[in-house]
């Protein structure tokens, strides 16, 4: 009589046929669903799967990663420590499934059980735990250190609420709680026995030693405590497993019982709370002072914990003493946000240490290496003396000792020249006093650099040329890169797969290996190869937008692509009056042969930044309009995707036609979405800004679309006087797509009328990033765009040789130029 076996016999039945690796990983899976969370085959949710795989790939990271701390601290390495503010992660599980090589394995391995491998990892909340490009760096800096064999710490904050989540509500950004935690992250270990405690706010006192020297003490303060969470960060094809460290804060007292006992209750968990609220939000509001303070204390928290952790490590080797300090660490500081460490290792080896003060500054001038991601004067971080003070007070008197140090390194330099003193000091003295963050960041550091060579080369000549000229060589350039696991292989399987077939697989980890595709890009065949897989993957970006935004939209245009964060500088409004031009013309002449386009955006705006939340409703706004008028003909469309993350961008750049990198020239550091559209095969609309100059070197003139003034020019016309006025009076049609976006057209009833308010940014305010001054020029390479995109052979050769050509900007490149430039680290392999 035949038996109906339950799905688990019939999965144990059938996994006989599994190789070993994926039997192992489905006994794994069964095994943390049944004891992990109590669920058997038949009653797991998606998230139970989800969770019980993660864990059973996290099992093989930790192997791996025992493996390596060991090797580590067998050799007592030379290692790097990334200190960010930032790491916007998205998703590990299928990175982490790639990089430890089980991706068959695990297809096969779920598939037996009768799950589907896509949709499990699709449960993953987005770790957003960074902003935008920045952030996103760091990440693709981790999985390269990994990949390279290169000893390193990740170091950061566990926000317990990440990026918001946005929504549009009659086309308003309207921000939600970015809840990542809710249920659970399945990827981080728990480190409770390297807790720190942190001390803050508080006061000053002069003591004396018991050799009669002066001594400041720290008195007074409020203490709490930075607890620690492991994420395991694995190479792609090597046994390196390093980790990201991130630090939650807790009250030194959870709970005041016997207030508690009195009644009260909201008191009794105060400083819990206050404790908590440290690590609760990535980048709380800064417009209110509570605001600012936090931030302050944010970052200090985060570097304290990270510093002593650094200086534990350093000890617990035997040989290891203060002389070889600099010798053996190495710390990176992602912008000015974690640059109060340099004035925390100051502190620890002049009041912790003992260390005079000549010395602790040799050691901390050997240590530190700081990247500048930004020349924007509102974006380098100042902070106000009171608030210093008060937050900080010791530190504080530091940045006096060190101030007149640099003073008289000054003098010496250029004696009696105040104004270059008052250029380099430390302390702003503008009216209100304020501490410069990037002027400690220069000084501090043993290195500088820029994220771009034209951004490197406007560090020194224009925002710190006498930095410059006082330490020869400090600066130096490290073009940014993007890893191309995360940005090709994972996220375009088809494209991945093809690029296989032709060149082998070796590109992962040696991106100029796509070289070799170069003989292919005349080749009809491997074209129409190449131009059908995006089509297929401008399906699936479709039915996103069908799904996210209610919009229909055909494969068959062209996928004109902006993602990006929403500033000013980045000038999605450039894309915005571009769109109305285009607008314009059809509903004036509905037979004109434009190639049709789906405009696609995707963007967050800071939550305080109101300009930049009138140019999304901008946009929505005008999309409503075109997206149903029918004398459009679904020639345009314009979708807004909502909730830019990593994961979305994931899905939007194997589908992108055209990549617009369109900001004012010298205002983009670098850009590293230019590079990972350009990998996929986007073709680069561009100003000759931050990377972009680099892109149009490596694929060609002739392979990139390049408007705009340069930056020479855009100095020239701010020299000349600067005038929107006069381009809306010269420009007919720039005069008419204004005065219709200004008007209420778009926003009929709607007050206050927000795309008036981008229309008036650009005319009485002045046009801050010449928006105006790059229109006509902008419409005139849109042309030579739709020109290209009629003939297919031509758009699909220009294509292929963005992916041939763009290998340079491998975050293994970049990597390697801080190991060889900065860093001096060695690989170190890793032996099971
Ligand atoms: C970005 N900066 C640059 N900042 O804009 C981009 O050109 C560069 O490629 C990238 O860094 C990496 O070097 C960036 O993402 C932020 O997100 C700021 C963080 C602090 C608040 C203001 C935004």
């Amino acid at each position: 009589m035949p038996v109906t076996s339950s799905p688990k016999s019939k999965a144990q039945a059938k996994s006989a046929a599994l190789s070993p690796e994926a039997a192992a990983l489905q006994q794994s899976i069964l095994h943390y669903l049944k004891y992990k969370l109590g669920r058997d085959v038949e009653s797991a949710t998606r998230r139970d799967w989800w969770i019980a795989t993660a864990t059973a790939v996290r099992d093989r990271m930790i192997e791996r990663g025992l493996d390596t701390y060991r090797a580590h601290r067998a050799g007592n390495v030379r290692r790097v420590y990334y200190l960010s503010l930032e790491y916007l992660i998205g998703r590990l599980m299928l990175n982490n499934v790639i990089n430890l090589g089980l991706l068959d394995a695990m297809h096969a391995a779920l598939g037996d059980l009768g799950q589907d491998f896509d949709t499990i990892r699709g449960q993953e909340e987005d770790m957003g735990l960074g902003n935008g490009g920045l952030g996103r760096l760091a990440a693709c800096y981790l999985d390269s250190l990994s990949t390279m064999d290169l000893p390193a710490v990740g170091y950061g904050i566990h926000y317990e609420f990440g990026l918001f989540r946005q929504e549009f509500v009659n086309g308003h950004q309207v921000e939600h709680p970015d809840n990542w935690l809710v249920y659970g992250a399945p990827w981080e270990l728990v480190r409770p026995e390297f807790t720190q405690s942190v001390k803050l706010f508080g006061r000053c006192e002069q003591v004396f030693d018991d050799r009669g020297n002066f001594q400041w003490r720290w008195v007074d303060t409020k203490t709490i405590l930075g607890f620690p969470f492991d994420i395991p960060v694995v190479g792609y094809g090597t046994k390196t497993v390093n980790i990201l460290r991130l630090w939650a804060s807790k009250a030194t007292e959870d709970f005041d019982l016997r207030t508690f006992n009195d009644g009260g209750y909201i008191e009794a968990v105060r400083e819990k709370a206050y404790g908590e609220t440290i690590s609760k939000v990535l980048y709380p509001n800064d417009k209110t002072e509570n605001g600012k303070e936090l931030r302050l204390v944010q970052q200090y928290f985060f570097v304290t914990c990270s510093l002593r952790d650094i200086i534990r490590r350093h000890f617990g080797n035997p040989e290891n003493s203060w002389d070889n300090f600099a010798a053996k660490q190495c710390i990176q500081l992602n912008d000015t946000h974690p640059a109060v460490a340099i004035v925390e290792l100051m502190r620890l080896l002049l009041d912790e240490h003992g260390l005079p003060f000549a010395r602790a500054w040799e050691i901390t001038t050997q240590v530190f290496a700081y990247t500048n991601h930004t020349l924007l004067p509102e974006a380098l971080e100042k902070w106000s003396v009171p608030l210093f003070q008060r937050v900080l007070p010791r530190h504080l008197l530091i940045i006096y000792d060190i101030n007149q140090h640099l003073m008289e390194l000054c003098e010496q330099r250029w004696p009696g020249d105040d104004a270059k003193k008052r250029t380099l000091s430390l302390i702003e003295e503008n009216g209100h006093k304020a501490v410069r963050m990037a002027n400690l960041s220069v000084v501090g550091s043993f290195a500088v650099n820029g994220v771009a060579a034209l951004h490197t080369r406007l560090l020194r000549t224009q925002l710190f040329p006498e930095f410059d000229a006082l330490y020869p060589g400090k600066f130096i350039n490290v073009t940014n890169g993007i890893t191309p696991r995360r940005w090709l292989r994972a996220c375009n399987p088809r494209l991945s797969a093809l690029i296989d077939a032709k060149i082998g697989p070796g590109w992962t980890r040696d991106l100029d290996q796509l070289k070799q595709l170069e003989r292919f890009a005349d080749d009809a065949k491997f074209q129409d190869e190449f131009m059908a897989i995006k089509r297929q993957n401008k399906v699936d970006l479709a039915a996103i937008i069908r799904r996210d935004c209610g919009i229909e939209v055909s494969p068959d245009a062209l996928f004109d692509v902006q993602i990006k964060r929403l500033h000013e500088y980045k000038r999605q409004h450039l894309n915005l009056l571009h769109i109305l031009a285009l607008y314009r013309r059809l509903v004036q002449n509905p037979d004109l042969d434009l190639v049709p386009r789906v405009f696609v955006f995707a963007a967050k705006a800071a939550p305080g930044y109101d300009l930049a939340k009138a140019i999304i409703k901008a946009i929505n706004a005008v999309g409503a309009r075109v997206n149903h008028d029918p004398r459009v003909n679904g020639k345009l469309k314009v979708a807004f995707l909502p909730n830019y993350r990593v994961s979305l961008a994931s899905r939007i750049i194997p589908a992108a036609d055209l990549s617009e990198q369109i900001s004012t020239a010298g205002k983009e550091a670098s850009g590293t979405g230019n590079m990972k559209l350009a990998l996929n095969g986007a073709l680069t609309i561009g100003t000759l800004d931050g990377a972009n100059v680099e892109i149009k070197e490596e694929v060609g003139d002739d392979n990139i679309f390049i408007f705009g003034h340069t930056v020479e020019e855009v100095q020239a016309l701010r020299a000349a006087g600067y005038h929107p006025w006069k381009y809306y009076e010269e420009d007919e049609e720039l005069r008419a797509v204004l005065d219709w976006l200004g008007s209420d057209y778009f926003v009929p009833g709607e007050s206050p009328n927000l795309p008036a308010f981008v229309r008036a940014s650009l005319l009485d305010g002045g046009d801050p990033f010449m928006v105006l001054a790059d229109f006509r020029s902008y419409c005139d390479s849109q042309a030579r765009v739709d020109a290209a995109y009629r003939d297919p052979r031509r758009w699909a050769k220009m294509a292929i040789l963005n992916t041939a050509r763009v290998g340079k900007f491998s975050s293994d490149r970049s990597i390697r130029d801080y190991a060889e430039k900065i860093w001096r680290l060695q690989p170190v392999r890793v032996q099971s």
